[in-house]
Order: structure tokens, then C-alpha cells, then sequence
């Protein structure tokens, strides 16, 4: 709004005063902070370090147990938007810890999940009561409204990061949940069923009496060894994207969308020796990195990244990923999937 002079401004004061009580007020006083020429976002770049945090983390553990806690989950709070739960303006991150023998019990949300393992082997996910057993680096989805109870029967501590929408279904207030009365969902198939057959491009045949997931988003097992090989196999043989590295994203292979209804997640591999040209895009993404050291400059930021450094990318803020003597490889999850829904996702390559 323009510079106005001293007794009009008095005036609309006044105004504005009268009209208060009545719920009412002038968009022209605040129509430049909702209408920006481009984005601003009040999360700002960050990192963190897993040792740090999984410190804390095991000694919550030794304070609480997971069945007590429900979740027993620390949540990585982006420092511009303290108290909201939030790691994005849209997202929601964290990290969970499921002690040998443990149990978080069954329910189910609104909110979808992914996790993506940090450390430990052979605790799991049951999803509608079938397990999906997990190694370091797989990613495992919760899609929204389907029972997942979680389980340790490892010896060893088992520590993922959870990934949700969290202000995104908050933003809209439709959020529903439910606790199974049992702790567990009953066993409906083998562990691992699921993956064996959609994960090999595989469907039940149409109209069997077998077909147990739901048909559009059936997979939710992406094992690191998978996903691995393939990023492995790209860099041997792909032209190298300058501001990407190599890239690929997950799939859901029913239409080869996004892997959940909000969220995207793809992994990247920068060779040893490689800085990649800045990049921005709309999707603030919080990133992980599975192998390799180096840094990433984001704006002014600039983040020393060593294995299983957690680091978070705000909206639109510019990108340059530096990989150190040997390959960097990372997994990475936005609300892409959200944005292109809403026609609002934008990239800039500099
Ligand atoms: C949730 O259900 C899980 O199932 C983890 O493991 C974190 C954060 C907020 C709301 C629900 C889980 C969560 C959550």
C-alpha cells in the first residue's frame, strides 16, 4: 500500500477500530504479505546431526517405552517454525526408536507415513497385518487410513525417520484416527508378500479372489538393496544431471505416480569430486544421507554432511550439493506430490 498522508491514516485507524469487534479488516493493510512475488518461507535451512539426536533418543528410551509413549518418536522441529510440529510448512518429521522387544501398538490416521531406516535390521512394519521386515536405508509407507502397528523382535535397537504430512492434513483439519482394540493387527498375509509380487511388476490377476491390497496404492516396500542397485546401475551408465546428479524417484507402480497421495521421495547420487550446479525448487525436501561426506549450500547455509546427517531444503531456496572424495548418495522426501496436485510446483535451474 502507498505512503498515506497523517489524518487519512488517523482516520482509517479509526475505522478499522470500529470495525475490529465485528470480525472484520482491510485486506490493503496486509495484501503484500499474502500476495509475495516469490516464496519466503518462515522454515529455514538446517541440519542435524544423528549422533546427537540418537543420543537422546535412547535416553528417552530409557524413560519411556514405546508401547507407553504409543509412539516413542522425537520430532526434528525446523528452527524458523518452533511449536508446530513441523520440519517444512507442509511436513512433518522425526525420529523413532522401537527397542528388541518392543511394540507400538495398531492404529491408524488420516496422515500418511513413509519411514526410512536409519539403523537396525529385522524390526518391522505390519501394514493391514502384513509385515514388511527392514534393513538400513529401506523405505516403508503408511498411506492413509490403513492399520500399521510396529514391532522389534531383533536384538538390536531400531531407529527410522518417520515422514508425514502432518500441517498439510492440519491445514485442511480432516483428520480422523482409530485404535485397533488388539495391539497387534491380525497376520493376513507372509511378510514380504506384497513386495514379491508388485514389487516384480506383478498383480494379482484381475478379479482373483487373492487380491488383498488396494488396488491404487498397493506397494509399500522400497528395500534399499532395490533401490540401490538401480542408482548404482544409472551412474555407471547415465549422462550425469549437472543440477541433480543422478536421480530417481520412488514410484507407486499402479500409474506411476508419487508413493503417497501428499508426499514424493526420491535418492540421488553425486559422484566423488562432483558439485552440482544450484538448483531451487517449490518442494521444501528434508534429505538424508545414506553414503559419503561433503556439503550442502543452501542461500547463505552451508551444511557439513556426513553419513546419516539429516538436513531440510525450505521452499525455493537454492541448492549446490558437494560430494567429498567419495560418491554422495541421499534420499530425499518433499510435498511434491501435493503441489502438483494443486498445479502449484515450480523448479529453477541456475
Ligand atoms: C504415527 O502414527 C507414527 O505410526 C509415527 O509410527 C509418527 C507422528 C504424528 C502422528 C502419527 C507411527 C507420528 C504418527
Amino acid at each position: 500500500m502507498t505512503q498515506l498522508p497523517n489524518d487519512q491514516r488517523q482516520q482509517l485507524e479509526a475505522l478499522y477500530d470500529e470495525m475490529d469487534p465485528k470480525a472484520l479488516t482491510p485486506l490493503w493493510e496486509v495484501l503484500h504479505a499474502l500476495v509475495k512475488p516469490e516464496p519466503k518461507p518462515e522454515a529455514i535451512a538446517h541440519g542435524w546431526s544423528y549422533d546427537e539426536a540418537r543420543d537422546y533418543l535412547m535416553r528417552a528410551g530409557d524413560l519411556i517405552s514405546a508401547e507407553q509413549a504409543e509412539r516413542r518418536v522425537l520430532i526434528l522441529e525446523n528452527p524458523g517454525i518452533r511449536g508446530q510440529s513441523a520440519i517444512t510448512g507442509s511436513l512433518y518429521a522425526g525420529l523413532q526408536l522401537i527397542l528388541p522387544g518392543e511394540i507400538a501398538p495398531c492404529h491408524r490416521h488420516s496422515q500418511c507415513a513413509l519411514r526410512f531406516v536409519m539403523e537396525g535390521s529385522g524390526a518391522y512394519t505390519a501394514l493391514d497385518g502384513e509385515k514388511a521386515v527392514m534393513n538400513p536405508f529401506d523405505l516403508v509407507l503408511t498411506p492413509n487410513w490403513q492399520w500399521h502397528d510396529h514391532g522389534n523382535p531383533s536384538d538390536e535397537p531400531m531407529i527410522w525417520l518417520d515422514g508425514l504430512d502432518i500441517p498439510t492434513v492440519r491445514l485442511f483439519d480432516a483428520t480422523f484416527a482409530d485404535r485397533l482394540d488388539d495391539k497387534v493387527h491380525p497376520e493376513t498375509a507372509h511378510p514380504g508378500a506384497t513386495l514379491a509380487t508388485y514389487g516384480s511388476n506383478l498383480r494379482p490377476l484381475d478379479g482373483s479372489t487373492a487380491a488383498r491390497r488396494p488396488t491404487q496404492r498397493p506397494l509399500f516396500h522400497y528395500p534399499y538393496a532395490q533401490w540401490r542397485k538401480a542408482l548404482g546401475e544409472m551412474a555407471a551408465s547415465a549422462t550425469l544431471d549437472p543440477h541433480l546428479g543422478h536421480a530417481l524417484e520412488f514410484t507407486n507402480p499402479a500409474d506411476g505416480g508419487p508413493i503417497l497421495a501428499t508426499i514424493s521421495a526420491h535418492v540421488r547420487l553425486v559422484p566423488a569430486g562432483i558439485t552440482t550446479l544450484p538448483r531451487r525448487a517449490t518442494d521444501g525436501t528434508v534429505f538424508v544421507v545414506c553414503e559419503g561426506s561433503g556439503r550442502a549450500r543452501i542461500g547463505e547455509t552451508s551444511i557439513e554432511l556426513a553419513p546419516r546427517s539429516i538436513f531440510v531444503v525450505p521452499c525455493w531456496q537454492i541448492l549446490e550439493l558437494e560430494a567429498a572424495d567419495k560418491d554422495l548418495v541421499l534420499f530425499g522426501y518433499s510435498d511434491k506430490a501435493s503441489q502438483q496436485k494443486l498445479e502449484l510446483y515450480q523448479e529453477e535451474r541456475l
